[in-house]
């Protein structure tokens, strides 16, 4: 590290007014969270590539995952997707984890690989199937509970192709109908979070196709249920900033799936195409954060960061680390937004400071103020060098390829 660069930052940061100590606590505090899914192989529609050393099965997903931490610190948790990582004992897979200084983190339902659900899943009109999906979702609870995870991620595939396919109404109400059992199964720690997407795989219409649709179902369910941002889920030029900030403001924000996208849901590493939005929505979180109302401030301290990516073609902990690493710089930059500035500049209605408080923010280079939280978390200070010098990847080469993939 170097000292020089880190009392310069210090002195250019105290000059601007801001609490560095408060920055740093808050960066320690961070944590991500990494998908099973993100570590075995993928691909698209065309292909999957199998790479040599990918996972074989759940437990090795957990010792990439733990690499992953080793070297940032700050992803302790791991998402699980049923049944991509289903075991005879979750118990298991959980002291598995915890042997590896991790923990088992939100539970996603598969509703979308079983031929069952070729006209959708929750919301069938065949009464049999939502009964077969409503208790995938109820299994799903019932991993939750065993293995002490308090989150239920539901991105639900269903929708239709073409108009007049079906009733788009009647699937609305079949689709709460099967989550208010599924709800009331819920542990009074568990939150449901519902996640949207305006297309694929269903191209007319998708039944949670938009964050006003996830909103709606989360309000009529209750409480415990709240709406979950998949950066790549939205239409281009959507102002994810804005839904992020609105869904904040009605204490209704669970959670982020991280991921960069240039055209669709792309599942890109975080960051990767456009981090300016990243620090937007940090920006939103922290602005509420700073706001004095205590149901606000719960929302914003009580959101779930996972990643969700796929690696088609790049190696998967690596990238797995890139996007961690990106999503703690674009975090860092926008504590560094002096928001006192910012309001005394929208107070005089001054457009142009306004838009400078914010940007000044991510013009900076957090690189010495990371290097010093790292150093103080006991973490590596390049935990991508790290990584790569550790020898892990040459290690998991024998497991070949073949491994587990979506
Ligand atoms: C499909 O769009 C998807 O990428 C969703 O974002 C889910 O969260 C993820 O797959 C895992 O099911
Ligand atoms: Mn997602
Ligand atoms: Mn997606």
């Amino acid at each position: 590290m170097n000292d020089s660069a880190y009392a310069l930052f210090v002195q250019q940061q105290t000059d601007r007014g801001i609490d560095l100590e408060q920055v740093k606590t808050r960066l320690k505090a961070l944590k991500i969270e990494t998908p099973s899914w993100g570590y075995g192989d993928s691909g698209t529609r065309f292909k999957v590539f199998q790479q040599v050393g990918v996972p074989r099965n759940p437990f090795e997903k957990f010792e990439d995952a733990a690499q992953v931490h080793r070297v940032t610190g700050i992803c302790p948790s791991v998402a699980i997707h049923i049944p991509w990582d289903k075991v005879e004992d979750y118990k298991q897979l959980q002291q598995h984890a915890a042997s590896l200084g991790l923990t088992i983190g939100a539970i996603n339902p598969n509703l979308f690989q079983d031929d069952d659900y070729i006209f959708g899943s929750l919301c069938n009109s065949n009464q049999a199937i939502r009964k077969k999906a409503t208790e995938h979702m109820l299994e799903c609870v019932a991993v939750a509970r065993e293995t002490s995870s308090s989150l239920l991620s539901l991105w639900l595939a269903d929708g239709t192709n073409y108009p007049g396919q079906a009733s788009i109404r009647q699937r609305k109400h079949w689709l709460l109908e099967a989550l208010n059992e599924v709800y009331q199964a819920l542990e009074p720690q568990m939150r449901l979070l519902i996640e949207y997407k305006f297309f694929e795989p269903a191209f007319y219409h998708t039944d949670l196709g938009d964050w006003g649709m996830a909103y709606n179902t989360a309000l009529k369910l209750g409480k415990q249920a709240q709406v979950l941002v998949d950066t790549g889920h939205h239409a281009q030029g959507t102002n994810v900033e804005q839904i992020v900030a609105y869904l904040l403001d009605e204490q209704c924000l669970g959670g982020f799936h991280f991921n960069s996208r240039k055209y669709a849901d792309d599942d890109l590493i975080v960051g990767a195409i456009n981090p300016y939005e990243l620090f937007l929505i940090f920006y939103q979180i922290l602005d509420a954060l700073s706001d004095a109302e205590a149901g606000v401030r719960q929302t914003a301290e009580n959101i779930a960061y996972m990643i969700d990516q796929s690696h088609c073609i790049e190696p998967k902990i690596p990238a797995m680390i890139r996007s961690v690493l990106n999503v703690q710089t674009q975090y860092a930059k926008a504590l560094l937004i002096n928001l006192a500035e910012v309001r005394a500049a929208q107070e005089k209605q001054d457009v142009l400071a306004a838009e400078n408080a914010v940007r000044t923010a991510f013009e900076l280079d957090v690189t010495p103020l990371l290097q010093v939280v790292r150093e103080e978390m006991g973490v590596p200070v390049d935990p991508m060098a790290a990584y790569l010098a550790s020898g892990y990847a040459e290690k998991i080469r024998a497991r070949g390829k073949g491994g587990a993939s979506w």
